[in-house]
């Protein structure tokens, strides 16, 4: 609702709602000032919301100090996640439903795993874990479709404290090749196919491909999940269903540290190969249950649902752990939002009474533009919140979210987080903060972002500020390192602005003090949600034999926010054809998966460079944006005239 009936542009929850939140607006405010005066004090305290085998006595330790980054927090405690998602809901939540499964087709029925079930799968997996030899610090690859077994999988890691390593799904076998090798992992979970949206992905061919490129000692468990025929390995491959129905269905958890790492997740950088972020055991999981109950304002008994793939960080945090952490009831979909039909979404929403509901911009504007009769015709009363997450929303989709999912009567909480934030970081608490159509709003308890000008990298201090977001401090859900590479951490996130960690998105500040994150200001793109390095498809291009050189840009796109826009230099003397380009998308499919097929690509005959050969970027991105009558300075171009010729056969003519 707007203010006082008025468009104001500023949305609040209702009196009742307030009144029944977990955070109001004095609260938030008393709350956020004491969490950045002493964090000792108001993070020891948090961290009470999990259980600790030995407690600590410390609470952060921390430095942005380039040259001496280091990031701790309740060092010396001990405890286990596994067990503090599950066992400890054992007493009061047993016959709780801890997840609801939601199958790809509707006309399979869902599954709804109690507190008591999945203590005992999880354990089972964990003793299959066992038998195979996996201890604690060894890394574990999982590579399934969204299956209960991909949750018990995380939980059987954690109990025995082994890492894992989720490589989403839809990735190719190149990318989990890699992946398996850069954390030298020694197991591959996966399962025979993936369905989704009524199609099928062969997910044990993908591994038996990739496993070519990896140590003929790694193992592989496959979840024998659609049932169709895959090629097996005797020596190599371990049916997962079966091994686990011969386990014991107990299996004790291991006593952690704090700091021993819980998982790795790969995600794309400004250059070279993705990057291991790593995150560890105590604060990631005081972070992840607490922004859980906070942003989605989660009361006991309801259920959630956050949309995201466990592929992703979205997934790690707000379906598995946060919320299990919490003793909620958690929705893992295997699914799409379009497949029988457009509805899916809210039929699932209608069917499981779901109390708050989490997707992303990209999934809302696809389903914006099949009309609001898929919402309509169902009951979506026991909506109470809705949030949004992985890039911008444009009002024009919050505003549909709004009237038509939310009718006006849900608070949206639009949060921006990284993978390497491991929680919110700037989010409406929907109960103490209003909101305004595309901003992200405050920042959560204990975050201090800063706005630093880009050009004399100061913090500008004036409450209107426009420039790039940095974080000032620590919080207990940040990311500790990048897997066997402390020194590119650094490099990364703590060199260019020192004493700071830079998120690499630019951010404008308004009169209210409301952040609004205006994008990525490095090479980074985000599509459909997806975030991927311009670098990563530009190498797999050149990869190809027909293709001398490529740059790629991405482009604003109505449904997938940015679209992946490549300039391709062909090797001499070859043609190029329709049925080339086709080739070309085709080979990045296989090379890095389906999300990262370029959407447009133009021949380039020549590339802009400048005399020390370094391609402009700048330039390419305004041609691909349209928007070529501001080119800036092109004078320091070693060739002028290739502008030309590229703005002349512009892809994107709209
Ligand atoms: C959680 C997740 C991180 C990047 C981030 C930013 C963009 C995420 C956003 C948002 C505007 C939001 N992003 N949430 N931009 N508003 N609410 O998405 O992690 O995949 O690591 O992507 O996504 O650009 O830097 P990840």
């Amino acid at each position: 609702m707007a203010e006082n009936g008025q468009p104001t542009g500023v949305y609040s929850a209702s009196k009742d709602f307030i009144a029944n939140a977990h955070v109001n607006a004095e609260q938030y405010a008393a709350m956020y000032a004491a969490s950045v005066a002493d964090p000792d004090a108001f993070w020891g305290a948090q961290g009470k919301r999990i259980d600790w085998i030995k407690d600590y006595s410390t609470v952060k330790n921390t430095s942005f100090d380039y040259g001496n980054v280091s990031i701790k927090w309740y060092e010396d405690g001990t405890l286990n996640v596994s067990a503090n998602c599950i066992d400890r809901h054992m007493i009061s939540r047993a016959n709780q439903t801890a997840i609801i499964w939601e199958p790809d087709s509707p006309a399979a029925p869902a599954q709804h795993i109690t507190y008591a079930q999945l203590l005992e799968n999880t354990c089972r997996m964990a003793n299959v874990l066992k038998a195979q030899g996996v201890e604690k610090g060894d890394r574990v690859v999982i590579y399934l479709p969204m299956i209960p077994e991909a949750a018990y999988a995380m939980l059987a890691c954690a109990r025995i404290g082994a890492i894992h390593s989720i490589v989403f799904a839809g990735f190719s076998p190149d990318a989990l090749a890699n992946r398996i090798n850069d954390s030298e992992a020694k197991i591959v979970i996966t399962a025979d196919f993936a369905p989704r949206g009524g199609k099928k992905t062969a997910l044990k061919s993908n591994t038996d491909q990739a496993l070519l490129h990896c140590d003929d000692r790694v193992k592989c468990l496959v979840v024998k999940h659609t049932g169709d025929q895959t090629h097996w390995s005797a020596e190599r491959d371990v049916d997962v269903k079966a091994e686990m129905a011969a386990a014991r269905p107990y299996c004790p958890y291991v006593e952690m540290n704090a700091e021993d790492p819980l998982f790795i997740l790969y995600t794309s950088g400004s250059t070279g190969k993705p990057k291991g972020v790593v995150h560890t055991s105590g604060g990631y999981l005081v972070y992840a249950a607490m922004t859980q109950q906070m942003t989605f304002d989660y009361q006991d008994g309801d259920v959630f649902w956050c949309t995201a793939d466990v592929g992703w960080v979205t997934g790690h945090s707000y379906i598995i752990y946060g919320p299990l952490a919490n003793g909620a009831t958690t929705i893992m979909f295997e699914g799409v939002p379009t497949y029988p039909d457009a509805g899916r979404f809210w039929e699932v929403c209608a069917k499981h009474k779901v109390n708050q509901f989490y997707t992303a911009p990209t999934a809302i504007r696809s389903l914006m533009g099949m009309g609001p009769e898929w919402v309509d015709k169902h009951d979506l009363s026991s909506l109470r919140v809705l949030g949004s997450v992985g890039e911008p929303i444009n009002p024009e989709a919050w505003n549909w979210y709004n009237t038509h999912v939310g009718k006006g009567k849900c608070p949206i909480v639009d949060t921006f987080w990284q993978t390497e934030t491991g929680g919110h970081l700037i989010t409406p608490l929907p109960g103490a903060i209003p909101q305004k159509p595309g901003s992200a709003t405050k920042p959560f308890f204990g975050v201090k972002p800063v706005v630093l000008d880009p050009a004399t990298a100061t913090v500008q201090e004036a409450t209107e500020a426009d420039g790039v977001l940095c974080i000032a401090d620590s919080w207990p859900g940040q990311m500790r390192t990048l897997w066997g590479d402390h020194a590119r951490f650094e490099e990364a996130y703590f060199a260019q602005y020192r004493g700071y960690y830079f998120t690499g998105d630019g951010c404008r500040r308004d009169a209210d003090g409301y952040y609004w994150i205006t994008g990525r200001v490095d090479d980074v793109i985000n599509v459909s949600g997806h975030r991927m390095g311009t670098a990563e498809v530009e190498s797999a291009l050149v990869a190809h034999p027909k293709v001398a050189e490529s740059a790629v840009v991405g482009y604003p796109h109505d449904i997938k926010g940015q679209g992946i826009y490549a300039y391709v230099t062909l090797m001499n003397g070859v043609e190029p054809t329709d049925a080339l380009r086709k080739e070309l998308e085709n080979w990045v499919r296989s090379e890095i998966g389906p999300i990262a097929k370029p959407d447009l690509i133009q021949w380039a005959p020549g590339l802009p460079k400048t005399r020390s050969g370094k391609i402009m970027r700048r330039i390419l991105r305004k041609i691909a944006e349209n928007d070529y009558g501001s080119l800036g300075d092109t004078s320091t171009l070693a060739d002028p005239s290739v502008v030309d010729e590229l703005i002349n056969n512009r892809m994107n003519r709209g």
